[in-house]
């Protein structure tokens, strides 16, 4: 039975250990960034971003590129999802590839995290600069406290140069200019160096003389106090007495040498300014979704009423970021990323102009690959079938109005 017992105690410790080894050896490759694996109802159903413009593609060490836009709080806020009363805008990059100069949200500075309200429309820009050459794919992107990373689109962008020339400086309140790439590393390499040095003086000290095997006898023979002796407690007390004079000492000269400095800032933003979307007077009510499973394309039964007075023409659909564009009505011009633009991904049975006053029911069809590589077809695992995007229609004159839809969306098998 013990036999039994150790043999199978051996095989299950060499299973652990090919495990373990197995999952060391384990890489996975990345070649998403996070937002495709994220559940579609909730990339749907959080923020929509929409007019974004990336002011560059290729940028050189130092320089600058900004990512402007707006996006839209959507109001049928997932529950899994805190509210965006904490929330921080960020960008999506590979770490500090750009350093952030500058972000806003209506206007203002957003360093810290700011509170959001549902079914509001903000308007962000955000001011990077290049640091690290290579190639890069930029998102911007959200993080709500309680509910986790809300990605946008993603662009690439090429930053050139060496990083050896990046600099980043800063003019303080004191008048000083400084380059926070390397301002005080110097100082921090010291002060570790320094202790930890003498953390090992003191090692050594004691590790001159024979450690473990004589001192572990000597204590058994009870001489334990043989094994210090006055001269040890005096370089002890040195150390104990040297390490309070050189903290109170240097503490002392620093706060000369940096007489002003102030508590680190934080604290939530309130009150972010939205922007007033102008009244819509385009009615659009979803009578039902569906989408074909497998698939690449979702259709809409909806009925259009325009109640302005100039005839009106669907011109895109926009769902977590991939735009389905109907290239008769509407074109890009802002470079948006390839993989999320279906420049003719847009079908309307029906897109006549609709007259003033006029009401039309058509099918619409959004079909694009973007909808099986950005992983929108993978709703059918999700717990909740709804859908939400944002329609844009035009004018006449090119003016251009945004609705929200929102409704369930029923897969179809064969
Ligand atoms: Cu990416």
């Amino acid at each position: 039975m013990k036999i039994l017992k150790d043999k199978v105690a051996k095989l299950s410790f060499v299973a652990l250990l090919i495990t373990v080894t197995a999952a060391m050896f384990y890489v996975p490759t990345a070649s998403a960034h996070g937002e495709k694996s994220q559940a579609a109802f909730m990339r749907m159903r959080t923020i929509h971003w929409f007019d974004l413009n990336w002011s560059k593609e290729e940028v050189a060490v130092n320089d600058t590129m900004t990512i402007s836009g707006k996006f839209f709080v959507f109001t049928g806020w997932p529950e899994t999802v805190d509210k965006p009363e904490i929330s921080f805008l960020n960008i999506g990059i590979p770490g500090p590839v750009f350093i952030r100069a500058g972000s806003w949200i209506g206007g203002q500075l957003v360093p810290r995290s700011v509170s959001l309200e549902l079914g509001e429309t903000y308007e962000f820009k955000v001011l990077l600069k290049a640091r690290r050459p290579g190639d890069w794919h930029v998102h911007t992107m959200l993080n709500v406290k309680g509910g986790g990373p809300i990605i946008g689109p993603g662009k690439w962008v090429t930053i050139t140069g060496s990083m050896a020339s990046f600099v980043n400086p800063v003019t303080t309140l004191t008048g000083e200019t400084v380059d926070l790439e390397t301002y005080n590393l110097g100082n921090t390499y010291f002060w570790h160096g320094l202790w930890y040095a003498i953390g090992l003086v003191w090692m050594a000290y004691w590790i001159r003389k024979p450690l473990f095997v004589p001192r572990s006898i000597a204590v058994e023979a009870g001489k334990a106090d043989s094994l210090i002796s006055g001269a040890d407690r005096k370089v002890a007390m040195g150390f104990a007495a040297g390490t309070i004079i050189i903290v109170a000492m240097s503490m002392a000269s620093t706060n000369e040498k940096f007489p002003i400095t102030t508590p680190l800032q934080a604290g939530l933003l309130r009150g972010i300014k939205s922007i007033d979307m102008p009244a819509t007077t385009v009615k659009v009510k979803i009578e039902d979704a569906t989408y074909r499973v497998p698939g690449r394309a979702m259709q809409m039964t909806m009925t259009i009423t325009n109640n302005g007075d100039s005839s009106i023409r669907l011109g895109e659909f926009n769902t977590a970021g991939v735009r389905f564009m109907d290239a008769d009505v509407s074109v890009d011009e802002s470079g948006y990323p390839d993989d999320l633009l279906a420049e003719e991904g847009l079908t309307v049975s029906d897109n006549s102009p609709i007259a003033p006053g006029q009401s039309r029911t058509v099918q619409v069809t959004a079909s694009d690959a973007a909808w099986e590589v950005y992983r929108l077809a993978d709703l059918i695992y999700d717990p909740d079938s709804r859908f939400a995007g944002l329609l844009f229609f035009y004018d006449e004159a090119g003016n251009r109005q945004m609705i929200t839809i929102d409704a369930p969306l029923i897969p179809s098998f064969i």
